[in-house]
């Protein structure tokens, strides 16, 4: 029974995901004799959390349930005033008599002190249901916490025979159905980066139009010679975006020229830009020497594949070796498309 409402617990916590980093996603049940009489998840930053909006949930009719109901939470409630009260005061102001959660959240004003203070206070607490769906889910927020640096995801398509493209000309891999899961994806990270030869030949727009949800996520293009023409999308000004670029002629709103001189380390420079802003992702979409930079700095904790096993390109951009020490954590079709989905160990 646990194991079953704490699925339903990330079934709602994956609501909130592109409206909450660099907070976790949370989803919180209440459930009374089998039968669930509150819901609610995170569903903003800064705004309430999963628990107050489960009880907020509960009907007049039900109400007088709560105090003999069990509370099932993805994460540890909190145990701290950050931008809401701690929603461990509400468990024990409900008198909720027994708790059941899948992680201890890692945020050092929380890590663990909201089950003393609930055991203490004679609620029954049970940890670590679906403990190891509870961290992948929310992987970003606990790398981010744990280190203060952003999770690094890097993504290509590749054709059934290993290439990422015809030599210099932008060449569709992937069908329509994996172009609207990298919208999602893109709408779930905090920012995207592509290297100087894809803004240049691509002409990529980096928005999330096919999964119009979430925030729209900060673009980062490498142009460090300034070649990028004025009509470039990367240059529309319609979302937040960074160029590694000379500065340019022109009023921009939303569009930050991050000067850089021509031997300094890139993917130093962006993740200490990165981290000062509080971005906990960064999705890398291409191209293959920036992927292969990125590679070769064992700088990423996540690579998603998109493989087309129907196309064979023959010759062209070869994609970048898998490391030998990458581990398939998922794999699915996606359309006509396989995706495949590797973690770096530890
Ligand atoms: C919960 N339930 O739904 C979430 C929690 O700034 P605040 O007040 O929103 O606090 C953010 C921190 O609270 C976040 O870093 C994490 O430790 C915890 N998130 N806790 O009890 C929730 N989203
Ligand atoms: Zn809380």
């Amino acid at each position: 029974m646990n194991e079953i409402f704490m699925r339903r617990c990330f079934q709602l916590a994956v609501l909130g995901e592109g409206f909450v980093s660099p907070n976790p996603v949370v989803g919180a049940v209440l459930v009374h004799e089998g039968r669930i009489i509150g819901e609610g998840w995170h569903q903003r930053y800064g705004q309430a959390h999963a628990e107050v909006n489960c009880i907020n949930s509960v009907k007049p009719e039900d109400r007088s349930l709560i105090s003999a109901s069990t509370l099932y939470c993805s994460l540890e409630p909190c145990h701290h005033y950050g931008k809401t009260p701690p929603c461990v005061n509400l468990v024990l102001e409900h008198k909720i008599p027994k708790v059941v959660i899948s992680n201890l959240d890692p945020n050092p004003l929380v890590a663990g002190k909201s089950v003393v203070k609930m055991r203490s206070a004679g609620v029954e607490v049970v940890t670590d249901v679906l403990a190891d769906e509870g961290r992948w889910l929310n992987r970003v927020f606990f790398h981010f916490i744990q280190t203060g640096k952003p999770w690094i995801i890097l993504k290509w398509a590749q054709s059934a025979d290993g290439f990422l493209s015809r030599v210099g000309e932008r060449t569709a891999i992937s069908g329509p159905t994996a172009q609207r899961l990298v919208h999602r994806w893109r709408s779930q990270t905090d920012a995207i980066l592509v290297g100087t030869r894809t803004a240049l030949v691509d002409n990529p727009r980096l928005d999330n139009r096919f999964w119009p949800h979430g925030k729209a996520p900060l673009r980062i293009f490498f142009d460090r010679q300034g070649k990028l023409p004025d009509d470039a999308c990367l240059l529309d000004d319609s979302q937040p975006t960074w160029g590694y670029t000379p500065a340019r002629q022109g009023v921009f709103q939303q569009t930050e020229f991050k000067i850089c001189s021509e031997g300094e380390p890139m993917i130093q420079r962006v993740l200490s830009d990165l981290r000062q802003a509080g971005k906990s992702s960064l999705l890398v979409e291409g191209g293959a020497t920036t992927l292969q930079t990125f590679l070769e700095a064992e700088a990423w904790q996540e690579i998603r594949i998109i493989e087309n096993p129907a196309l064979y390109l023959k010759k062209g951009l070869s994609a970048p070796q898998l490391p030998k020490h990458a581990v398939l954590r998922d794999s699915f079709d996606v359309g006509t498309d396989r995706v495949k989905i590797y973690t770096s160990p530890g």
